[in-house]
């Protein structure tokens, strides 16, 4: 049932309907599904193609913007169970999470901030196109252990690096976590960044590590 649901969910994002994704996302939950599994199975591989397709100029701009709407559609059902799942009551830490100026891809940046916060931490989701100076203002003003930051441009990943050097030229006490799709392990280390991770999960795990935990 699931692998023919997980179809649908995939075909819903290529259609770019958020009412199909939104309907099938509540089956999901209706069927007992976990919710993460039916967003990196089914909506992912839907959203991926998409951008596939895009790339190599078999879709254009309004399907890249109607499948947004629809994974977002989806996962605003999913979201309430991700959250109801977290265990943990005790703040494990402070995140200040955001994606980087320039950048407006904002789906992946709100699913980390939702398994974080599920777990147990405290995060300050900032948004979307957010300068540097605005992370380092927030990041001094709640005290945070973390600064997480999404960039899904190659065009934006160098603002990850200026938020680093930032933080190094300050002499700031704050961990920087980077993700989104084109980083890689290679630009982590160049970067130097203390904690990389490729997907939400493994975002939970790090940010885990680097608060010693
Ligand atoms: Co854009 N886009 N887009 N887009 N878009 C990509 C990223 C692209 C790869 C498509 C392609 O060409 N194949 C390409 C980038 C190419 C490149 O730089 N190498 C691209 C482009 C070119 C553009 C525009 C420039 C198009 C244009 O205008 N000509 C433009 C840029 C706008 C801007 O930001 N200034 C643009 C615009 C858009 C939309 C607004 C239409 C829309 C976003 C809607 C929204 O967010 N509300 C959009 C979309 C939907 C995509 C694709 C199809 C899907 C992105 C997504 O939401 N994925 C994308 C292709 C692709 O990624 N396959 C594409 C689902 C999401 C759950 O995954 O964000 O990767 P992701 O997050 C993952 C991990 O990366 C990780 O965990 C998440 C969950 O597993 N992760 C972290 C993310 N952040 C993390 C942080 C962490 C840890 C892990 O720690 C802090």
């Amino acid at each position: 049932m699931s692998q023919e649901l997980f179809k649908e969910m995939a075909q819903s994002i290529l259609d770019g309907d958020d009412e199909v994704s939104a309907e099938l996302a509540q089956k999901a939950l209706d069927g007992g599904i976990d919710p993460l599994a039916a967003i990196t199975d089914g909506f992912m591989p839907g959203v991926n193609e998409v951008g596939d397709n895009f790339a190599c100029g078999d879709a254009f701009l309004p399907e890249l913007v109607m499948a947004g709407e629809a994974m977002k559609a989806a996962i605003a059902v999913l979201e309430p169970a991700m959250m109801a799942s977290g265990v943990s009551r005790q703040v494990l830490g402070k995140v200040v999470l955001a994606t980087v100026e320039g950048d407006i891809h904002e789906i992946g940046k709100t699913l980390v901030g939702t398994m974080l916060t599920s777990s147990g931490f405290k995060v300050y989701d900032m948004g979307v196109d957010v300068p540097t100076a605005d992370l380092i203002a927030k990041a001094e003003e709640v005290g945070a252990d973390i600064i997480g930051l999404s960039a899904l441009l190659t065009t934006t990943m160098i603002k990850q690096k200026e938020v680093i050097d930032e933080v190094a030229k300050r002499g700031l006490k704050v961990m920087v976590m980077v993700g989104g799709a084109p980083v890689t392990k290679e630009w982590v280390q160049r970067i130097e960044a203390d904690g990389y991770s490729e997907d939400a999960i493994g975002a939970v795990s790090v940010a885990k590590e680097l608060m010693g935990l």
